[in-house]
């Protein structure tokens, strides 16, 4: 059994609760995905940093079933880049419904993907259906889709938090990322996050959030 140890959080007057609640809340509205990077280079420290805040994520038993592998070199950048617009290519001219391509339309993506070689840093991020816990101990990981989703959106905001713009991009299907990036068999492509300074002519289209009522039910 695991030692259990004090724990609590120095409590907040409601006042301050709701200040911090809205200042974070107003700073992740300022978030936006990002299509087009600038090449400009990013800390090898802050991506550390930015996987440690992810790797904090909450997890099906704690089997913490994630791995992140932090891509800047140009040639796996390139071969990612390649194999990715192949299967866009194939997706893009066969695979995708007319419904999905016409919600895509105002988004204005195609399978052309050269910020996967303009970024500085891709993070691709894989899931463990079996892995090893803290002491190397192997076996069966749940809840993985969940665990590396939590995960994955706390990279986001840490990177967001650090001032750095991200693509959560999911090419489709994935397989490739893990014969390139030469990950272990029975590992799980997950997401594979762009990231960097978004380039100084960069647009965004002009979306809306869904307001509070829409998303939110009290009872
Ligand atoms: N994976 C493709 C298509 C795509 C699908 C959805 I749903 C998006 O929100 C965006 C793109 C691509 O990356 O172009």
């Amino acid at each position: 059994m695991a030692a259990f140890v004090p724990f609590s959080r120095p409590r907040l007057p409601d006042a301050e609760m709701q200040a911090r609640a809205e200042a974070f809340a107003a700073e992740l509205d300022e978030r936006r995905t990002v299509r087009h990077f600038s090449d400009e280079p990013v800390p090898r420290a802050v991506i550390e940093a930015c996987v440690r805040a992810a790797s904090t994520a909450p997890s099906g038993a704690h089997r913490q079933p994630w791995h992140f592998v932090a891509v800047q070199d140009p040639v796996l950048k390139r071969r990612i880049r390649e194999a990715a617009e192949a299967e866009e290519r194939e997706s893009y001219d066969h695979r995708m419904s007319e419904e999905w391509l016409a919600a895509l339309e105002p988004l204005g993506t195609d399978a052309h993907k050269s910020f996967l070689e303009t970024a500085p840093w891709l993070i691709a991020i894989f899931g463990q259906p079996r892995g090893t816990d803290v002491h190397g101990k192997e076996g069966k990981n749940y809840y993985v889709q969940e665990s590396v989703g939590i995960a994955t959106g706390l990279l986001i905001a840490a990177l967001h938090r650090a001032g750095l713009a991200t693509l959560t991009h999911t090419p489709s299907p994935m397989r490739f990322l893990a014969e390139i990036l030469e990950r272990p068999k029975g590992e799980r492509a997950f997401l594979l996050l762009v990231v960097g300074h978004p380039d100084p002519e960069a647009t965004v289209p002009d979306l809306v959030r869904k307001p509070l009522e829409q998303v939110l039910t009290i009872r």
